[in-house]
């Protein structure tokens, strides 16, 4: 269960620390900067969060305490580290996380230690707003998580740490879930609730035919995503929920996965879908993730 109440117990962290991937300074004054924010969001793409930070800027009315670049547009704080982009729209800090696990682990290792280093004690809130292929639902259908599994089907995060496998259990805030489900419902866009499995990568570790290498059979494939669907009421695949979920759980911070399937994997494996397809489904997710944090900073 995750109580809202942010906890490190890093004994190491300190004003010497140096956030690498971001290119910031733990003694620079992050109380002030960032030491006001109530929600992180985070998705893949570099250009997508850029898309998301300006939209959010619009939608919560040029809020003050943004940090803008020379055009007043919100600057990518990020940018000098070249890894990792990252804005600051009002109450709202938004990063990219690349793709998987690995690369959103060190991303949000240093996200979680500036939350920390800014004092940003109370109710802090994570929305993964990414892409997924879905299971059984129609392209575009918006995918709120309700319990992320890991490739052995267990609600949980794996590392190896000094030769031993850790796991860490996975939750989502049941609240934000609800609150999420109950916009898109308001903004009529279609979505469901459903289980998720965070793979490891995106072709044999997904179940597809068509990476460089696959040695079992269609059969194989379709028995096993039937069964994770009905079974285990997976709706979706992506690559970082586990990761996500079970990081800011241990953190004491609320979080929430919301992604359109891309396609249906009962029926096919490549991603082909239209320019517009892209722009409209990653606008629908903004348009949830945008209206659900407006409402609750208004609250
Ligand atoms: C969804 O899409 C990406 C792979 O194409 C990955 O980051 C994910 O979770
Ligand atoms: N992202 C994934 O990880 N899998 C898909 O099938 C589509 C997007």
């Amino acid at each position: 269960m995750v109580d809202n109440v942010f906890r490190l117990k890093n004994p190491n962290l300190g004003p010497h620390d140096y956030l690498y991937h971001f290119g910031i300074s733990a003694s620079d004054d992050l109380p002030a900067k960032f030491g006001d924010v109530k929600f992180v969001c985070t998705g893949g793409k570099s250009s997508r969060m850029k898309a998301f930070a300006v939209e959010m800027y619009e939608k919560l009315g040029h809020p003050k305490n943004s940090i803008l670049d020379d055009n007043n547009k919100p600057k990518d704080i990020g940018e000098s580290a070249g890894r990792y982009s990252l804005f600051k729209v009002g109450k709202v800090l938004i990063f990219s996380h690349g793709i998987g696990q690995p690369s959103l682990s060190v991303a949000l290792n240093e996200i979680i230690k500036l939350l920390h280093y800014a004092k940003c004690t109370t109710d802090v809130k994570i929305i993964r707003i990414g892409s997924s292929g879905g299971l059984g639902v129609e392209p575009g259908t918006i995918i709120i998580t309700d319990k992320p599994h890991n490739g052995m089907l267990k609600q949980e995060y794996n590392y190896v740490v000094m030769g031993k496998d850790l796991s860490i259990p996975c939750s989502t805030s049941d609240d934000l879930r609800n609150r999420l489900v109950e916009v898109a419902k308001k903004l009529e866009i279609p979505s469901t609730m459903g289980n998720t499995i965070s793979a490891e990568g995106f072709f044999e570790e997904q179940s597809r035919l068509d990476g460089a290498f696959c040695e079992y059979t269609n059969d194989d494939k379709m028995a096993f995503l039937r069964r994770v669907h009905d079974e285990y009421g997976i709706r979706n695949i992506e690559m970082e929920c586990t990761c996500l979920s079970a990081l800011c759980a241990r953190a004491g911070l609320g979080c929430a996965i919301v992604c359109p399937a891309l396609l249906n994997r009962l029926l096919g494996d490549i991603v082909d879908i239209t320019p517009e397809q892209v722009t409209l489904w990653q606008n629908n997710s903004f348009r949830i993730v945008g209206e659900c944090i407006k409402e609750c900073l208004e609250a």
